[in-house]
């Protein structure tokens, strides 16, 4: 052990030197035409050089996953280097286009990357609910994933909410596969964080049903606190405030004495002063910054006793020091600096680098390098496993008048029947009844990683709530992070497990913007699942403005690797849910989904006949429902496009019977995807140009949603004619549907209104 602990201690000095090393490469020696700042939070990264060593030369196994505190991921780089699975080209390529990234991305660098991190408090939950994600699926099937998550986490990424959430769930409390490392520094971008913060962690974590092991102190330290008068040093140290702490970190080497023995009303603490006498100020200097998660055998100690029980998840609170080993330690503002020219030198010599050696790993015939031949393999995926068919239809009847909302439940009822209802996995943050899910739920049952009684089994009731290890339905309490984030991680099973699952979330759609940033992080970590966002806009009515979304929809055309979808009609969601379902299989080809659905039913008969044709244009992002061209009298001077998405199509059919009552000529253009009819702009040939006829290039348009009107906005300036665009503009409010759609002029009347408009005739 001692032989070995050495051999750690050389590793851990190379591993902060090239992570140091490499940053001030990118920074200062690598050309820079425009000059701006590089970057690579040098501070951050040694900060966790002690821990990264210990876990990647000794404590992780083939079957560990880890997510790292994403500003540590210059030490991360080098270690992956002294690994021998990055080159030093990698290294050298740090933060250009194309080379590694700035913080750990899955999809730019999936070779050495496991999970993606980056902004603060997501990274961590995200790779929590992958510890359930890969819980679930041996659950389902026994499927082969990570048997362990390993997450790191800054101390001042606790200050994000969304944390507390993720462990306030009831499942992640039995995740005995989920390890956490907190970072705990002190200080966070520009401050101190608060004293209070360490007793506080220690009670979150336990009253969450955590096991917390804490790395304080460091092996001398603690033997010098068993020493006469060691008791008053401790109490000295445990009581001093951070910032204090901090300060005494940077004295000059004659202040720690000194400052240690004082107490608090400026005197001496004589068992103090008698213990530290016998010291040299050099020692007493170094033994003050002696934590326990710089101490490499104290850091094994605690991997091994995370390791021993795994019956719930552990907590290692690891005091370290932001800037460890470097003249940024415990600097006030090291967030962001970088060690000069002078100072890289001083660093390379202390450590033993010789000039011209700087990229240099271990020599073949190395201790060092014996050590890394010895040691487990990294992560690898399973290959991956088959994925049952997507069918392209379902032999299932929907209502004369049905909802969007209703479809979908009902769709999803005929999955069910299915193989691939196996693989299908619905998510939803206490709204599973008012999203429709009940039907789902009754047949697939509610996931719990233990099995759980179910006390009501014997009464009457619509709907059984049965929770076990096999059902496919999870429920969240209402915490819109935690779906997103969980979605996330259900829906990246095919990477790190080899599985692909079919994730399908449910919330409000105005609870979209409460999750955006989770839902943001889930899409650019590469993650493919469905959201059924319902209901949606204005049309809920009586419910109220709280409820009623109306920004959703551009937020819907903007995000990347999701294509957002506004159906009209029952058969509309069933083709749209089967083509959601077969992108999540489609690997990097494929995109995630966003349903904008309503509770507002809708006259089925007003929909197209169902076939091939029109299916193939429902997914390609609209069709014409009403061609006015067939009305007898037709004018093309007299014409103009209504083009209108989902809970709209009813009022601007009837919008286009009055306007021919009046002799103006309205066809009427369905918009079910407004992201993919944007996107197709950039093609040589638009789709929406092809919705309209080239005897048609003239005419006038006016559109209408039930959102914010600019959602649409584009289709004039795309076709080059005139536009109206009709949408919800200010909050909403309670009220009649009618009552609001006159409100916001979106009813038929209104439609009329802005056609006439349009085409330049007097108020209808
Ligand atoms: C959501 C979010 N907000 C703000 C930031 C900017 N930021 C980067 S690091 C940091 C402080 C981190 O402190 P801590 O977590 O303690 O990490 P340390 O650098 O101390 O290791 C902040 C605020 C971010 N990355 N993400
Ligand atoms: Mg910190």
């Amino acid at each position: 052990m001692p032989d070995r602990l050495a051999l750690l201690e050389s590793i851990q000095q190379r591993v902060l030197w090239l992570s140091t090393y490499l940053v001030h490469h990118a920074n200062a020696l690598r050309p820079n035409p425009d000059g701006s700042k590089v970057g690579g939070h040098q501070a951050s990264s040694a900060s966790l050089v002690s821990i990264l060593t210990a876990l990647y030369f000794d404590a992780l196994r083939p079957d560990d996953v880890v997510a790292l505190k994403a500003h540590a991921s210059p030490a991360f780089y080098a270690i992956q280097y002294l690994r021998g699975r990055l080159d030093v080209d990698a290294l050298k390529g740090l933060r250009t286009f194309g080379g590694l990234q700035a913080y750990p991305s899955r999809r730019k660098n999936p070779e050495i990357v496991d999970l993606s991190t980056g902004s603060m408090g997501l990274g961590a939950v995200a790779a929590s609910f992958t510890a359930l994600a890969t819980r679930y699926l041996a659950d389902h099937g026994g499927v082969q994933g990570p048997g362990r998550v390993v997450v790191m986490v800054g101390d001042a990424e606790l200050d994000e909410g969304n944390v507390w959430e993720a462990l306030l769930e009831e499942a992640v409390a039995t995740l005995g596969n989920l390890l956490w490392i907190v970072d705990l520094n002190r200080q966070s971008l520009d401050r101190v964080t608060p004293d209070a913060r360490r007793h506080q962690f220690r009670q979150m974590f336990a009253a969450n049903g955590w096991r917390v092991i804490e790395l304080r102190w460091g092996r001398r330290l603690r033997a010098l606190f068993s020493r006469p008068g060691g008791d008053a040093l401790e109490r000295r140290l445990e009581t001093m405030p951070s910032a204090e702490y901090q300060a005494l970190l940077r004295l000059p080497a004659s202040g720690a004495r000194k400052r240690l023995a004082q107490t608090p009303d400026g005197g001496t603490e004589r068992a103090v002063e008698g213990l530290l006498a016998g010291l040299a100020d050099a020692e007493i200097q170094s033994l003050a910054g002696d934590v326990g998660g710089h101490d490499l055998a104290a850091i094994l100690e605690a991997f091994e006793e995370a390791g021993r029980h795994r019956d719930r998840p552990t907590v290692i609170l690891a005091d370290t020091v932001k800037g460890w080993g470097s003249p940024l330690a415990a600097d006030p503002l090291n967030h962001g600096a970088l060690l000069t020219a002078g100072q890289i030198e001083q660093l390379r010599e202390r450590l033993g680098v010789a000039a011209g050696e700087e990229w240099a790993g271990f020599a073949p015939d190395s201790a060092e390098a014996g050590l890394v031949r010895e040691l487990p393999a990294l992560f690898v995926a399973p290959p991956a496993r088959p994925t049952p068919e997507v069918p392209a239809a379902l032999d299932e009847s929907y209502p004369a008048q049905a909802s969007t909302q209703e479809a979908f439940g009902r769709a999803l009822g005929a999955l069910g029947r299915l193989a691939l209802g196996e693989r299908i996995v619905t998510v939803s943050a206490d709204v599973a009844v008012t999203t429709h899910l009940a039907g789902w739920i009754n047949r697939k049952g509610v996931y719990f990683p233990t099995p759980r009684p179910n006390y009501v089994a014997e009464l009457p009731q619509a709907m059984q709530w049965s929770e076990s290890p096999a059902g496919q339905h999870i429920e969240l309490g209402i915490a819109e992070h935690n779906l997103f984030l969980l979605l996330g991680a259900l829906g990246l099973t095919h990477e790190l497990s080899g599985v692909t699952l079919f994730p399908i979330g449910t919330l409000y759609d105005p609870f979209v913007m409460r999750g955006l940033d989770a839902l943001y992080h889930a899409l650019y970590a590469g993650a493919r699942f469905v959201v059924a966002a319902t209901p949606s806009g204005v049309s809920l009515s009586w419910e109220g403005g709280a409820h009623q979304s109306v920004i959703t929809p551009p937020i819907g055309i903007a995000l990347p690797g999701m294509r957002y979808w506004e159906p009209a009609f029952a058969i509309e969601v069933e083709w749209i849910l089967l083509e959601a379902l077969r992108q999540l299989d489609r690997g990097a080809a494929g995109e995630s989904a966003y349903l904008r659905l309503s509770t507002k039913p809708v006259d089925q008969a007003l929909a197209p006949p169902p076939s091939d044709q029109q299916r193939d244009r429902v997914l390609a992002g609209g069709y014409r429902l009403v061609d006015a061209r067939a009305a007898p009298g037709y004018e093309p001077d007299r014409a103009v496009h209504l083009f209108a998405a989902g809970a709209m199509v009813p009022e601007a059919v009837e919008a286009s019977r009055r306007l021919l009552e009046q002799g103006a000529f309205a066809s009427v253009f369905v918009v079910t995807s407004p992201d993919l009819l944007y996107r197709g702009l950039r093609q040589p040939r638009p789709y929406l140009e092809e919705l309209v006829g080239a005897d048609e290039e003239d005419v006038p348009v006016v559109s209408a949603l039930d959102g914010h009107s600019h959602t649409l906005a584009f289709i004039g300036a795309a076709l080059g004619v005139t536009q109206i665009p009709l949408g919800v503009d200010g909050f909403g409010e309670s009220g009649a549907r009618h009552d609001l759609y006159r409100r916001h002029g979106i009813d038929a009347e209104g439609i009329a209104r802005a056609a006439d408009l349009v085409l330049g005739r007097s108020a209808s």
